[in-house]
């Protein structure tokens, strides 16, 4: 889908308001700094980098909840920003690398992607499933709603309206979930979309897995792919430096192989890295998560072990 000389358009977005921790607005920051995209240029690519996204703050005292939706302006209009450049760079025919900043972004970032390539389909890598509505939210934390909005479930909330709601349950697979919310469960369940818990994931192995999730987004393996990679989906010893870490992930390997296996169809269009906080745990731990967070974007876009 991209024309040669191909170029990655990387959006930094410093961006936390879609959960309650500070410092995963670092995230961005430190990935560029630890070389990513020098990386990407010794990887052959066109690097673009305008600077990390500019936004302007709307304090908690003007964003009261909506419903149980917690900085429910703020998200919206960061979010909605992002949709507008990251569509931008994809009908330039770029690919939007979006580096967070909390997973609420892929609001955004996806609605961008619908716009430019209406029959895209999503593989979002995850410990949660990001499906509560804001109905079903028990939390009001927005990064884990973003799906629900995609495909237009729950009650409307009329600040979000400007989200693309056109994803069919059909085209969204997950990959490594293990705590989702007993009303995202049944969410999934009436709505018929495909998940690979951790559980199929020890069962079949990830190169089934990720065959098998290709076969259900992409059967001729000829529709765009928009990748949205929450680091905590990894294991807690492999990437420990996010918001909301659980035990019992993917492997290094395993979040590689899928970053791999997903460049090696030709078919991404787009690539999100969410949920690495710079200041959780220790400097070493904070260091191993941003590099294992610039390794996981080379393999999606093309290094390979040989
Ligand atoms: B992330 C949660 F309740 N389900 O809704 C919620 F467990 O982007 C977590 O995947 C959401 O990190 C996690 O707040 C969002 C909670
Ligand atoms: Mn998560
Ligand atoms: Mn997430
Ligand atoms: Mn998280």
């Amino acid at each position: 889908f991209l024309p040669d000389p191909k170029t990655i358009a990387v959006v930094g977005c410093p961006f936390s308001g879609g959960q309650p921790r500070v410092g995963v607005d670092k995230g961005p920051i430190h990935i560029v700094e630890a070389g990513l995209l020098t990386q990407l240029k010794e990887l052959g690519w066109n690097v673009q980098f305008d600077g990390h996204h500019q936004f302007e703050e709307i304090s908690a005292a003007n964003d009261p909840p909506i419903g149980k939706l917690k900085n429910p302006r703020f998200v919206s209009k960061v979010t909605k920003a992002v949709a507008q450049v990251v569509g931008d760079h994809a009908k330039k025919g770029k690919l939007p690398l979006t580096i967070g900043g909390d997973h609420s972004l892929a609001m955004g970032t996806i609605s961008g992607t619908l716009d430019t390539y209406p029959d895209a389909c999503v593989i979002w890598i995850d410990a949660h499933a990001d499906i509560n509505t804001s109905d079903t939210t028990d939390t009001g934390n927005i990064h884990g709603m973003p799906v629900s909005f995609l495909l237009g479930l729950g009650s409307k909330v009329p600040e979000f309206s400007w989200v693309k709601s056109s994803l069919r349950p059909d085209r969204i697979v997950y990959i490594g979930l293990r705590d989702v919310d007993a009303g995202e469960k049944r969410i999934l369940k009436e709505n018929n979309i495909k998940a690979f818990s951790m559980h199929e994931v020890d069962k079949y192995g990830i190169g089934k897995v990720v065959e098998m999730a290709l076969d259900h987004v992409t059967p001729n393996r000829d529709r765009p792919i928009h990748l949205s990679f929450d680091v905590d989906a990894l294991d807690p010893t492999v990437a420990p430096s996010t918001g909301t870490p659980v035990r019992g992930g993917l492997t290094f390997r395993e979040g590689h192989y899928i970053c791999e296996a997903i460049y090696e169809t030709g078919l991404l269009v787009a690539l999100d890295l969410m949920e690495v906080n710079p200041s959780l745990e220790d400097e070493a731990s904070v260091k191993q998560t941003v590099a294992v967070g610039c390794s996981l974007v080379r393999s999606a876009l093309g290094e390979t072990l040989l």
